[in-house]
């Protein structure tokens, strides 16, 4: 299934809750940077969610996945616009009765964004190693292990695996200011992170969880980026959560 964003095909997977309900709330998942919805540790999320009583909606952002547009001209305003109308696709079905967010790294900084500017219909929200710093990374001249002039942005990043990445995504980055957005979002928030996380330091999830008005943090132990070693500790972390929200 396609969601449309101006033209843009977002692939998705909309799946219900375990208990069958004719009604449910949802969670919308994201992948991270390089990622996609097939993800072993985005499936694994969804699959708790799905347990505890929520469908889930796992969305591609633009040049991700099976969506349309290049890797290389990805930015997180386009990102921010694919989940403004994924939000707006959910809120119009018939059997979705509330809205939550879940995203990992690059995902998990845009479900903050976006739980901002949607602060009035995103109801819980749940950043997985979220990658909060990029902004000020982007502002340091400092993105994915390579340094650059911030004010003399070059034409092309190279990324991990050699992939190429328009300078635009760093300019885009630089503009970004997460500490407004977390004050602007006052839910409930659960942020998970390993605390071996070799991409994105646990000390970023955890400086986002002291930020939150009402937020929790679970600090899995030993565990990387993507829950390699712990994926049951960090299933385990949202089942805990989900059920005292209920
Ligand atoms: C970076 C560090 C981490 C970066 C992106 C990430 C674009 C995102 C990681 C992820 O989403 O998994 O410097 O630069």
């Amino acid at each position: 299934m396609y969601i449309l964003n101006d033209g843009i095909r977002l692939n998705a997977v909309l799946e219900p809750p375990v208990n069958g309900a004719e009604k449910y709330p949802l969670f919308i998942v994201i992948h991270g940077f390089t990622g996609d919805c097939e993800e072993e540790h985005i499936r694994a999320a969804a699959r708790v969610m799905r347990e505890c009583g929520y469908g889930t909606l796992r969305v591609d952002m633009y040049g991700h996945g099976k969506s349309d547009g290049q890797f290389r001209d990805h930015t997180l305003y386009k990102w921010i616009t694919n989940a403004l109308a994924v939000i707006d696709y959910a809120k119009a079905l018939p059997q979705v009765t509330e809205i939550n967010l879940c995203g990992h790294s690059q995902g998990g900084l845009l479900v903050m964004l976006a739980a901002a500017l949607k602060r009035d219909t995103v109801r819980r929200l749940i950043p997985l190693s979220p990658a909060a710093m990029i902004p000020e990374q982007a502002r340091a001249g400092q993105l994915l292990g390579i340094t650059f002039d911030p004010q003399h942005v070059p034409d092309e990043l190279v990324s991990w695996d050699d992939r190429i990445l328009d300078g635009n995504y760093a300019r885009i980055a630089q503009t970004i200011h997460v500490e407004e957005a977390i004050a602007a979002y006052n839910g409930p928030v659960l942020i998970v992170h390993g605390d071996a996380d070799e991409s994105v330091p646990f000390e970023v999830g955890e400086k986002a969880a002291a930020e939150y008005e009402n937020a929790e943090l679970a600090r899995i132990p030993g565990d990387t980026h993507c829950f390699d070693y712990h994926l049951d500790l960090m299933e385990e972390a949202v089942r805990t959560w989900l059920i005292r929200q209920a």
